[in-house]
């Protein structure tokens, strides 16, 4: 029973679901129907889809059976993908970040405490630096967690990059206003502004980021031009809540969705995407500075339904 349970605890959303599918050999020639439609809804969200995600696909897989278009094995897994993508996709190029039409670009990084923000600050750098060639600074402008400072401070040194950051306990957002000061001293053309994830109360933390967003925006008109919002893609429903809260703060413009190496719940990312509205740009898929990589809607539906 045991190792039953483990082999299929390791297959993937499409070998499960071709499994049922092809249970009974004239269920795809006959048309799936309600009670395997409703298997294969289970089945999205025990992987983290959620809700809306999983209703348009199975409305989706429906339309297309319907339309007689689903007829073997390899038409479901298109019309999935398909589907998939077309949910996954955001207009725009995926992972590229607004740059500023002068002067430095900033980007404040935003997110609860744990999601990788820090970690994705140094992968943004080095991917910034390798890429496109920018020159960088970074700002640590949590100031809150004992901490903080020095482990940003330590991927700068990493880097070979400079940061700025100040007193422990010290107001975050006159770390992002000196920081574009040093960027702009220096000839620096990109600001990455690392911030807390945790303080006394949730709205506290969402006033302060209000306020590091405004006096950047006093400091420099345009700025910041990309406020990315961290999620844990391995906490599924409780990232799309988290999601609503900072849209709510600090109006994102894009989703950053970390620690989907290894996770057989990488469903959490349709969810987003549906759910809070935003692009998704770039993933993160383990702890190390080239674990980040720009987001690929079409890919990405591949690798999910794959449990690559
Ligand atoms: N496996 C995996 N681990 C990650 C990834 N991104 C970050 N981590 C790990 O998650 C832990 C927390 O990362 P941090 O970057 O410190 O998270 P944070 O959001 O800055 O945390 P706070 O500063 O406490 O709010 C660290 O152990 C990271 O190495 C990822 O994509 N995959
Ligand atoms: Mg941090």
């Amino acid at each position: 029973m045991t190792s039953s349970r483990i082999t299929s605890d390791q297959l993937s959303v499409w070998q499960r679901i071709k499994r049922l599918a092809l249970t009974d050999v004239g269920a795809l020639v006959r048309g799936l129907k309600g009670d395997e439609l409703e298997e294969i809804e289970r089945l999205l969200l025990e992987a983290d889809f959620g809700v809306p995600a999983t209703m348009a696909l199975v409305q989706a897989l429906e339309a297309a059976i319907r339309d007689g278009k689903v007829k073997t094995d390899v038409d479901l897994r298109s019309a999935l993908v398909t589907r998939l993508s077309d949910l996954l996709s955001s207009p725009g190029n995926p992972g590229g970040l607004e740059r500023a039409p002068s002067g430095p670009s900033v980007y404040l990084i935003v997110g609860v405490n744990g999601v990788g923000k820090t970690t994705t600050v140094a992968k943004l750098a080095r991917r910034l630096q390798q890429q496109e060639g920018r020159k960088v600074l970074l700002a640590a402008a949590d100031t809150y967690r004992a901490g903080a400072i020095r482990q940003l401070e330590i991927w700068a040194e990493r880097l070979g990059v400079p940061a700025v950051s100040g007193a422990p306990g010290g107001d975050p957002a006159a770390v992002a206003f000196d920081a574009i000061d040093a960027a702009v001293a220096r000839n620096v053309d990109t600001v990455l502004i690392d911030t807390a994830g945790r303080l006394h109360t949730q709205e506290g933390l969402m006033d302060e980021l209000r306020k590091v967003v405004r006096v950047i925006a006093r400091r420099l008109p345009g700025a910041p031009q990309e406020t990315l919002l961290v999620l844990d893609g391995t906490v599924g429903q409780n990232a799309v809540q988290q999601g609503r809260l900072f849209q709510a703060a600090v109006s994102p413009t894009g989703v950053i969705v970390t620690k989907l190496d290894g996770s057989a719940r990488g469903g959490a990312v349709a969810a987003l995407r549906t759910e809070l509205g935003l692009p998704i740009r770039f993933v993160g898929t383990g702890e190390s500075l080239d674990d980040l990589a720009p987001f690929d809607a079409a890919r990405y539906a591949e690798q999910l339904l794959d449990g690559a």
